[in-house]
């Protein structure tokens, strides 16, 4: 089965203070994406910022930026709907109407850092409802061993688009499950059958934990968003390294990089 690779060059948190070569502005984002295509791979997940470098949910930022990265490469757009803990959920759900391939769907609300992220029920259910209604395939975030049983509940509603669920099983988050071995494969014994999953490991463990994500059969994410650095003490020169770090190490387990029509097919997105 062929690896999925998806780069996240810029998340809701860090700031170029963190490390100068997180790309903030949508030619920015677009260059580093275009980058990380080349090098294998095929799905963008992405965060906004304004001028000012503040996430922010903005429509005309972020067809901007969808612009900006289809006119370098056809790689997949995931527009996350998380955005950042300062933007109101209705602004972050609105993103989804710009139609971008997938969305990230974040299940439950938590501690997340210092900081609160408000995912209500009632308006999760909502935003799943109009994903499916628009054909936006989501991909379901799970922080934490609840989370998987609120999206199941969300499939038993009807909620959620036919098979293959797709997960992000996100580890080392303070709020949410610790990055560990132990953590990730509980996770993954627990998801149902047909499933299409990665590991979304931040900070120190990331490289550990997406080998064994590859090994156990899971896709890979890589990119500033999850880690700023290459290793202990040696800030990446952005996401490239670590999509090239990513994509060879899928190889090495001799598993085959999907290219984006190849992403597409498995994920059965709409065309
Ligand atoms: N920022 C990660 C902890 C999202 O953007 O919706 C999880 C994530 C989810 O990437
Ligand atoms: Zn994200």
């Amino acid at each position: 089965m062929s690896v999925v690779v998806t780069v996240a060059p810029t998340g809701p948190i860090a700031s170029k203070q963190d490390n100068p070569h997180l790309p903030t502005q949508p030619d920015e984002i677009a260059d580093a994406v275009a980058r990380a295509y080349e090098a294998g791979a095929s799905v963008a997940h992405i965060h906004l910022r304004d001028t000012e470098h503040r996430p922010t949910a903005d429509p005309d930022i972020a067809r901007r930026t969808m612009d900006l990265i289809a006119e370098r490469c056809p790689i997949l757009i995931q527009l996350s709907t998380g955005v950042g803990l300062s933007v109101p959920f209705d602004e972050r759900a609105a993103l989804v109407e710009l139609r971008p391939r997938m969305a990230t769907l974040n299940p439950c609300s938590m501690s997340f850092g210092a900081g609160e992220f408000r995912n209500p029920p009632a308006e999760v259910r909502h935003l799943a409802a109009r994903m499916a209604e628009l054909g936006v395939k989501p991909e379901l975030e799970i922080y934490d061993t609840g989370h998987l049983d609120a999206c199941l509940r969300l499939r038993y509603e009807g909620l959620l688009p036919d098979e293959p669920l797709q997960f992000s099983l996100v580890l080392g988050v303070a709020g949410g499950m610790a990055a560990t071995p132990e953590n990730l494969l509980t996770m993954v014994r627990r998801l149902p059958p047909g499933a299409v999953w990665q590991v979304i490991a931040i900070g120190r463990r990331n490289l550990e934990l997406t080998a064994i994500a590859l090994a156990l059969g899971g896709n890979a994410r890589a990119g500033l968003e999850d880690t700023l650095y290459l290793r202990k003490g040696e800030l990446s020169p952005g996401s490239l390294p670590l999509v090239e770090r990513t994509v060879a190490l899928a190889r090495a387990l001799d598993l085959p990089i999907a290219g984006v029509e190849e992403t597409s097919d498995l994920l059965r997105l709409t065309p």
